[in-house]
């Protein structure tokens, strides 16, 4: 499973306003906890709140990137704040994201060719995300096929069905695993798949064991990658034996100390 931290978000108040006071220790130490908890990268967002993305994204990876070489996932859904991202990237790079929409992925792709990107695909478009397996698939095809046309490489594509809040769509969540299993068998070389695993908890009270449920759940789907918290220590354990049970990391009696330390 490819770990991407999602604590550097200006969703978090204490990044907000580490980003408005240009606080570099607290975005170094944040960037640094989540890598030794086992993160393979970690995802850049200003949030919600940022009076100038386009400048805090730019400072949020120039910040990033005198601690750490491990890719980065910027995270927008404005091309003009991923590209000042790009624009002083020197650590690999993931952009997140682009919609199924002709008009973004007209934009997003050419981009991601250009900075060698890899790129997350949201199975959505305009009028939202679909709420039937069908549709969903097809929103997914529609991104492949978009790569194929342009000579994006489909391996470096990651579709992400858009998991959401379990107190708002319960109904759809077994959906959202058999997505995983549609998304894969798309095209040869398959595309991945990635989830932002703890939108499936907010508003809920057992945040931790809802999100590591649904992980090792969708492990067993053949979930590639997910953004979550790797400082919760119970959801990384959990993660690691899912991978053991399902023949990806070999067995040894101290695996959860072996698997961190790789
Ligand atoms: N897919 C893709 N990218 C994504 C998402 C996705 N990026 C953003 C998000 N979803 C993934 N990242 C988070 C980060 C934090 C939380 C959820 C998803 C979260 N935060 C607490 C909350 O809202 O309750 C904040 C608590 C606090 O303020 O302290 O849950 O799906 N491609």
């Amino acid at each position: 499973m490819f770990v991407i931290g999602e604590l550097i978000n200006g969703m978090y108040l204490s990044i907000a306003s580490a980003l408005k006071e240009r606080n570099k220790a607290v975005i170094q130490q944040c960037a640094l906890k989540q890598i030794k908890a086992g993160a393979d990268a970690l995802d850049i967002n200003c949030g919600p709140h940022s009076a100038n993305p386009v400048e805090d994204m730019r400072w949020l990876v120039e910040t990033v990137q005198e601690v750490t070489d491990k890719m980065l996932v910027l995270d927008a859904s404005k091309i003009s704040v991923i590209e000042s991202g790009l624009s002083v990237i020197k650590n690999p790079v993931m952009i997140n994201s682009t919609t199924a929409d002709a008009e973004k992925l007209s934009k997003f792709i050419p981009l991601a060719l250009k900075y060698k990107a890899k790129l997350i695909g949201l199975t959505m478009d305009i009028k939202g995300v679909p709420q039937n397996r069908d549709r969903r698939l097809e929103l997914a095809a529609t991104i492949v096929e978009y790569c194929l046309k342009e000579g994006f490489p489909v391996e470096d594509l990651y579709l992400d069905p858009v998991l959401l809040p379990i107190n708002v769509a319960q109904a759809q969540l077994v959906d959202t695993l058999e997505a995983i299993r549609d998304f894969k068998i798309i095209n040869d070389p398959s595309p991945k798949v990635v989830l932002g695993l703890s939108n499936i908890s907010q508003g809920t009270f057992v945040r931790s064991l809802i999100n590591r449920t649904f992980l090792v759940m969708a492990q067993s789907y053949g979930l590639d990658a997910a953004i979550l918290d790797p400082t919760d220590h119970e959801l990384m354990n959990a993660l690691i034996t899912a991978e053991l049970i399902l023949n990806k990391q070999i067995y040894c009696d101290s695996f959860l100390d072996a698997y961190l330390k790789k």
